[in-house]
């Protein structure tokens, strides 16, 4: 029996160290690797996939809208919300006369969002914002534009989250485009990622 033991254990100690190399490599990755929004499909994830064209940088890193974080008190100043307040990024806040894909919603519906986090951060809180009624879907996104209280906010606790995060609200009675906001505000840095995903009510 003990022979039989010994190459389990080798092999044991063979993974550990596999699995601390890996750490050592996510800890050495730069700060852009972030995080994006699967469900609603964010517009820096359509611009991914190609849905959108035109989308200038986000196209390659759609985990990187990075903005200061404390919205909405503070955070990307309106009109550069979508792009997390980066330049570089500013695609994201043009309205292309309401014209983004759309992700089709249900007045009433339970509905899950889900943030894809391709490294995580410890959090403090990922809170969700809709549009208000009447919203004009050609113009940039303000404050003032949406609800004032979030869909939903659930803390983080300050811990690190898995690397697919989901959420389940109750969608209010909407009709139309309208954009929803997510932001995902990071515990020990003075950042938040930020984004938009266009939707549907019909
Ligand atoms: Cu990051």
């Amino acid at each position: 029996m003990p022979a039989k033991l010994r190459p389990p254990r080798k092999r044991t100690l063979a993974l550990a160290a596999v699995a601390s190399a890996g750490i050592t490599v996510l800890t050495a990755a730069p700060a852009a690797s972030h995080g994006y929004t699967t469900s609603p499909t964010s517009r820096a994830l359509f611009c991914q996939q190609g849905a959108a064209k035109n989308c200038g940088q986000i196209q390659w890193e759609p985990m990187s809208v990075e903005g200061p974080k404390g919205f909405p008190a503070r955070g990307p100043r309106d009109g550069t919300i979508c792009a997390g307040g980066v330049g570089r990024f500013s695609e994201l806040d043009q309205p292309r006369g309401g014209q983004w894909p759309a992700t089709k919603l249900t007045s009433g519906q339970s509905f899950t969002f889900t943030w894809r986090h391709s490294v995580p951060h410890a959090t403090t809180s990922w809170h969700y914002y809709i549009t208000k009624d009447g919203w004009d879907p050609t113009q940039p996104l303000t404050r003032a534009a949406l609800e004032p209280e979030p869909l939903v906010n659930v803390s983080g606790g300050g811990r690190l989250p898995p690397r697919t995060v989901s959420h389940q609200a109750v969608l209010p009675a909407k009709q139309g485009r309208h954009l929803i906001l997510a932001v995902w505000d990071i515990a020990d840095t003075g950042n938040a990622f930020y984004q938009c995903s266009d939707v549907d009510f019909g």
